[in-house]
């Protein structure tokens, strides 16, 4: 039923427990939303999104055992060891804020927006490493545009669960929860910019932020948000976790840029997940066609 790679190793290899049993529900869900039987399922087997790299995609394993989730521990093993009993399902989303038709959607409610495609994306990770993930998901733009963003809304803002029963990380004080995350509209809006519910043609793991996450591909992996609860429309700039943790670190736009150095490191290069030799990083992490446009005029290094 779902799309296919010939760099997908046979999964009874590689695919963890938990993934397969995230694949049984994602196929009873969607079922039951129709979803997979109409036409998501005609656009997943067809090719990848247009817009998508042709950078060959990290494995299934490398993309859910090496996560960043401080929800659930701060060491790139811990989300795949820690998240695996995460409740995903019932899951509402609040799209509230400066719209004409504000609403709360169901996960069904939302497969329902658009038709799901796949984008093979490049994720450059603050830290220096990157990886080339196949999503499953939809334009944000479609989701926006159904609540109909009035005049005001300049801003979108993004929060995750806070659940500190069900995520442990949110016991420590390492950020200020629940997670946050801005967007300017127009970053927003851009057809680059989606809500990923699956990856390699399966539902989301739950490491890489079940059941549905912000994937912004030309932004430091950090902008993607995972678990997400609430989406908010808001004429002014949205307070961000890892701005309010280390301001002087990372800023709001937050665009891949080998230009600007983070304060205790280069961001000039990076090493690709699997890979021992580093390869340079580029502008807006290879995006800079589709984005640079967005911040014509915009000082970069003082819009970091
Ligand atoms: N809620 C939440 N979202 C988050 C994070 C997090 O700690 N909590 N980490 C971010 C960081 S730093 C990165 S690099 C990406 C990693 O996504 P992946 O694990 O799916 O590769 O998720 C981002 N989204
Ligand atoms: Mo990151």
């Amino acid at each position: 039923m779902l799309i296919r790679h010939p760099s997908d190793i046979a999964p009874s290899e590689i695919t963890p427990k938990s993934v397969f049993l995230n694949r049984r529900e994602f196929m009873a869900a969607s079922a039951g939303a129709l979803l997979l039987a109409g036409e998501a399922s005609a656009a997943l087997k067809g090719a990848p999104s247009a817009l998508s790299t042709k950078d060959t995609p990290n494995s299934l394993k490398e993309i859910t055992t090496y996560n960043n989730y401080y929800e659930f521990g701060t060491d790139k093993a811990d989300p795949a060891a820690n998240a695996g009993k995460f409740k995903t399902k019932p899951w509402q989303i609040v799209v509230e804020g400066e719209a004409g038709k504000p609403r709360t959607y169901g996960l069904d409610d939302l497969l329902k927006v658009a038709a799901l495609e796949e984008r093979i994306y490049r994720l450059r990770c603050v830290e220096g490493w990157s990886m080339v993930i196949p999503w499953v998901g939809i334009p944000l733009a479609s989701l926006l545009k159904q609540v109909e963003p009035n005049s005001k809304a300049k801003f979108v803002a993004f929060e995750t669960l806070h659940d500190p029963k069900q995520m442990p990380g949110q016991l420590s004080r390492v950020l200020d929860w629940p997670y946050r995350e801005g967007l300017r509209i127009d970053e927003a809006m851009h057809p680059l910019t989606i809500l990923a519910v699956g990856l390699y043609g399966e539902v989301l793991p739950n490491q890489n932020g079940a059941p549905v996450r912000l994937v912004v591909p030309w932004k430091y992996g950090f902008k993607s948000i995972k678990a997400v609860v609430k989406i908010r429309l808001q004429e002014t700039q949205p307070a961000t976790s890892w701005n309010l943790a280390a301001p002087n670190e990372y800023g709001f736009y937050s665009n891949v840029n080998p230009n600007v150095d983070h304060p205790r490191w280069s961001q000039a290069r990076e090493r690709r997940i699997g890979e021992i030799l580093k390869r340079p990083t580029l502008p807006f992490n290879g995006y800079a066609d589709q984005v640079a446009g967005l911040y014509k005029g915009m000082d970069l290094r003082k819009n970091f």
